[in-house]
C-alpha cells in the first residue's frame, strides 16, 4: 500500500507524462504544417512513447490498490520559430522530466517504499537516454540544420530514426 504523499506525487508525475505526450504530439503538427515529414514522424512516435510511459505509471499506481487519477492539463504552445529551436525546447522538457523523476526518487527513499523505488529506476534509466538522444540531435541540428540542405538532411535523418524505432517496436 502506497502512501497518501506517494500516490499523489505518481499521479502528478502520470500529468507530467500525458502533458509530454501531448507537447509533443502538438509538435509534430507544426512539423507537418512546416513541411518536415522525417520530424513529424519522430515526433508522433516520441508522442506515443511518452503516452507508454504514462500508461506503466497509471498501471502501477492501480495494481498497488490506489486510484490513478487524471488531472487537467496544459496547452501546449503550437507555434516555433524553427525546427533548432523547437529541439533546444524538447531537451529543456526532458530535464525537467528528469527533475520530477528525481524528486519521486528522492520521496521513495524517505519513504523506505522500496517497490516504488524499483519501479523507478526504469524512469531513471529511460531519462538519461533521452536527454542523450535529444543533446545529440541538438547538436546535430546546430552543426549542420540551419541553411535549406541541412534542414533537408537532419529531416532525412529523424525519419530514419522514427523508421528504426518503428522497427524495433519500443
Ligand atoms: Fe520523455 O519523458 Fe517520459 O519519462
Amino acid at each position: 500500500m502506497l502512501s497518501k504523499t506517494m500516490v499523489d506525487a505518481l499521479n502528478e508525475q502520470i500529468k507530467v507524462e500525458f502533458e509530454s505526450s501531448n507537447i509533443y504530439l502538438q509538435m509534430a503538427a507544426w512539423a507537418a504544417w512546416k513541411g518536415y515529414e522525417g520530424a513529424e514522424a519522430f515526433l508522433r512516435a516520441h508522442s506515443e512513447e511518452e503516452r507508454m510511459h504514462m500508461m506503466k505509471l497509471f498501471g502501477y499506481v492501480g495494481e498497488t490498490g490506489s486510484l490513478a487519477v487524471i488531472s487537467a492539463m496544459e496547452q501546449p504552445k503550437s507555434e516555433f520559430d524553427s525546427l533548432a529551436s523547437m529541439f533546444k525546447q524538447i531537451l529543456e522538457h526532458e530535464r525537467f522530466v528528469t527533475g520530477r523523476i528525481n524528486k519521486l526518487v528522492e520521496l521513495a527513499y524517505e519513504e523506505k517504499d522500496y517497490s516504488t523505488l524499483n519501479f523507478l529506476q526504469w524512469y531513471v534509466a529511460e531519462q538519461h537516454e533521452e536527454e542523450t538522444l535529444f543533446s545529440s540531435l541538438l547538436d546535430k541540428i546546430e552543426l549542420i540544420g540551419h541553411d535549406g540542405r541541412g534542414l533537408y538532411l537532419i529531416d532525412r535523418e529523424l525519419g530514419k530514426q522514427a523508421a528504426a524505432h518503428a522497427a524495433g517496436g519500443e
